[in-house]
Order: structure tokens, then C-alpha cells, then sequence
């Protein structure tokens, strides 16, 4: 059932909490009967990799372990289960590499809340070396007519944000503020809040960002968290009529946007939580959630059905978040400068070198 595959290949490799990652080559896995083998082009680096490498979650990695779980690539290998794959075909290896399908949030299609999950670069390796591998019903599902590289970060930063976005209840026309624009996740939430017709207000620090976030992705304002002298102010400022945004989303890693989200969201308000800073608590005042009907939730990844619409939202060509591209090989100096919040938009990782 396969073509030429190596036994040997090049991967990145967490070896102990904290990191760095070695580069190094490790045996190429030979697929399970419901598995597919993909081999890896590119591969975007999201902030949960790093997060992965610290061990600032309250959630064990394997180890050692191949980070990465924006992986593009193409089926060279499946197992004897798999009917509906082809060898050839583009696939995407996502975060939720396998769930149990059978528990209660299987069954309703809310498998990012298995309890059982298989999670890509986290407890099983991940999209950071040229062959991986992933459950064939959970691979995202990449037409051919889509650019492998550019298509890659879409495969959890845009389908993440996609779903925060529909999880708002943001509707088009209203105004949603975006905490960390500027970052992986953000830059891709300012293109599908474009896309649905949703005004994006960008918060993120400096020139750089602000230039990405409004000439690039089309925000209606940036407000600078690093200059603003009143930022609950000047977020209220940029929606039409002074009432502050209908929907938060956010994506920042640090604890006080998510406190002071709750003091510039438009009453009956949803203010939704996606980044995982490492030791955060949420907080915010009773008496103004409940006089002013404020939601606050959180949102994670996105279920097969999201994943396969935030695809189709870059297959139309929606969907044009900036990224740079360097070898596997460089990963570490990525993680160096997005520990230093200096990445506007998202490293790729291209695996042949
Ligand atoms: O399913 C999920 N919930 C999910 C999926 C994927 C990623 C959650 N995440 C989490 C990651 O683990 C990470 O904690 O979302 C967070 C953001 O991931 P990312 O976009 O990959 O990170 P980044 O590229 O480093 O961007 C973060 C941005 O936040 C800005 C930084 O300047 C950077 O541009 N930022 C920070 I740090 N503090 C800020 C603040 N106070 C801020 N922007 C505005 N205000
Ligand atoms: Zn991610
Ligand atoms: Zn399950």
C-alpha cells in the first residue's frame, strides 16, 4: 500500500521539559490499520508548541516528543481500515489527531472534548518531522488546487479562530476586538472576520503589527496595548457608536486582556477565551456581568465540520494571512522570537530543510 518511504528521516525532538528541541533523524512509524502516513511539506509553528516544549499546562506530554500539529502534506502510506484516503492525496495534520468517536461528545460531533483524545505534538508526535502520522477521520481534508505552505497555519490557528469567531455570536456588520491580532492566531482572525462581514478591532504592541493588522487584513482600528494610554477607551472609540464590541476573542498569553476584556465588551456581550497562558485565572466583577448580561466562554480548535469550512473559507482565496517560511532546522530560533512576541503572523516550518 505504499510507495517509496524512508525508514530513517529528520525531525525536531523535545528531549527533556524546557527544551531546546534537537534536530536529528528518528525512525519514519509505519501506519495502524485506521491510520494514514503523511509526509510532512510544511508545517506551521503555533504558540501551543512552545507551550508544549515548557510544560506550562496542567496536562503531561509524551516524551520526548516531535511537536507541530499544523502539518500539510500528502498520504504516501494507510492503513487497511482506510477506504476513503488516497495515496496522493493532500492532508492535513491538525490538533485533535484521533478521538474515541463513541463518548457523549464523539457521538454529537464535539471530539475536541473527548476525553480520550490523541493530541498531535502533545501526547502523540506531531507534524515537526517529514512523516506523521494521524487517525484517517480526523486528518483535515486539503483540495489539490491548495498551496501546501500557505495553507498550513489555517490548520489550527484558522480553523481555531473560525470557531471562536462562530462561538461569539458575532453577526455581520458588528464589531469583534481581536486581543493579539498580530500573532498567528490573530492575523488569521482579522482575514475570516473580513470574510464573514464582521468589523475587526486589533489589539496588539507596536508599528510593525499595526501596519500588518490594518493595511494587510483589513481591521477597522488598532489599538497599541503597549502605547495606549486608555485602552478600554480607545477600543470603545473605534466601534461606530461608542458602546465597545459585540464579541471579544482572546488570543493573547498573558493574563490581563482576559481581565480587561470584560471592562470595554458591549453589554449582552461574549467574551471568548482562546489563549492558554500558563497559571491564568479569569476574573472579572459580578456586579457589572450580571447588570450588563456579559458571556464569558471558552473555545477550542474545531470539530471536523470547522475544519472543513474554515479550509473552503482559503480554497476561495478569503483567507491571505502572512507568514515567513525557514527550514525544520531553524525551529528553535523560531520559538526564541515568539517567546519575545516579535512574530508578526506565523513561521512555516519547510521540512526538507
Ligand atoms: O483551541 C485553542 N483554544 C487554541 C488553539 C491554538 C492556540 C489556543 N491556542 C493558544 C496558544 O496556545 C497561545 O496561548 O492561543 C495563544 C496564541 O497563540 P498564537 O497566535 O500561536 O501566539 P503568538 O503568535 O505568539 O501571538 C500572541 C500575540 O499576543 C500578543 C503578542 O504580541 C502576540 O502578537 N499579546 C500579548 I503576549 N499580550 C498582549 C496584550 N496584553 C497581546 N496583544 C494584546 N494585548
Ligand atoms: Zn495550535
Ligand atoms: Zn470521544
Amino acid at each position: 500500500m505504499s510507495q517509496e518511504i524512508p525508514t530513517e528521516q529528520w525531525a525536531q525532538v523535545v528531549e527533556a521539559k524546557g527544551g531546546p528541541v534537537v534536530y536529528k533523524k528518528i525512525p519514519v512509524q509505519k501506519p495502524g490499520p485506521d491510520e494514514v502516513l503523511i509526509n510532512i511539506k510544511y508545517s506551521g509553528v503555533c504558540h501551543t508548541d512552545l507551550h508544549a516544549m515548557m510544560g506550562d499546562w496542567p496536562l503531561p506530554t509524551k516524551m520526548p516528543l516531535v511537536g507541530g500539529h499544523e502539518g500539510a502534506g500528502v498520504v504516501v502510506a494507510r492503513g487497511e481500515l482506510v477506504k476513503d484516503v488516497e495515496i496522493g492525496d493532500y492532508a492535513g495534520v491538525k490538533w485533535l489527531n484521533g478521538s474515541c468517536m463513541d463518548c457523549y461528545f464523539c457521538r454529537q460531533a464535539d471530539e475536541p472534548l473527548c476525553p480520550e483524545p490523541l493530541l498531535s505534538g502533545y501526547t502523540v508526535d506531531g507534524s515537526f518531522q517529514q512523516y506523521c502520522i494521524a487517525k484517517a477521520n480526523h486528518i483535515a481534508r486539503i483540495p489539490k488546487e491548495c498551496d501546501l505552505e500557505a495553507i498550513s497555519p489555517v490548520l489550527c490557528a484558522g480553523i481555531t479562530v473560525y470557531k471562536a469567531l462562530k462561538e461569539s455570536g458575532v453577526k455581520p456588520g458588528q464589531y469583534v476586538t481581536i486581543i493579539g491580532a498580530g500573532g498567528g492566531l490573530g492575523s488569521m482572525a482579522l482575514q475570516y472576520a473580513k470574510a464573514m462581514g464582521i468589523h475587526a478591532i486589533a489589539i496588539d504592541g507596536g508599528e510593525e503589527k499595526r501596519t500588518m493588522c490594518v493595511d494587510k487584513l483589513g481591521a477597522a482600528a488598532y489599538v497599541d496595548f503597549t502605547t495606549s494610554k486608555n485602552l478600554v477607551q480607545d477600543v470603545k472609540k473605534a466601534t461606530a457608536d461608542g458602546l465597545g464590541p459585540h464579541g471579544v476573542i482572546v488570543l493573547a498569553v498573558n493574563e490581563k486582556p482576559f481581565q480587561q476584556a470584560s471592562e470595554y465588551v458591549r453589554s449582552r456581550g461574549t467574551i471568548v477565551c482562546v489563549g492558554l497562558p500558563a497559571n491564568a485565572f479569569l476574573k472579572a466583577p459580578v456586579f457589572d456581568t450580571v447588570t450588563r448580561m456579559v458571556t464569558i466562554k471558552g473555545s477550542y480548535v474545531g470539530n471536523r465540520q470547522d475544519t472543513a469550512e474554515a479550509i473552503d473559507f482559503f480554497r476561495r482565496g478569503l483567507i491571505n494571512a502572512p507568514f515567513k517560511t525557514v527550514g525544520l532546522s531553524e525551529l528553535q530560533n523560531v520559538y526564541k522570537m515568539m517567546e519575545q512576541g516579535q512574530i508578526a503572523g506565523r513561521y512555516v516550518v519547510d521540512t526538507s530543510r
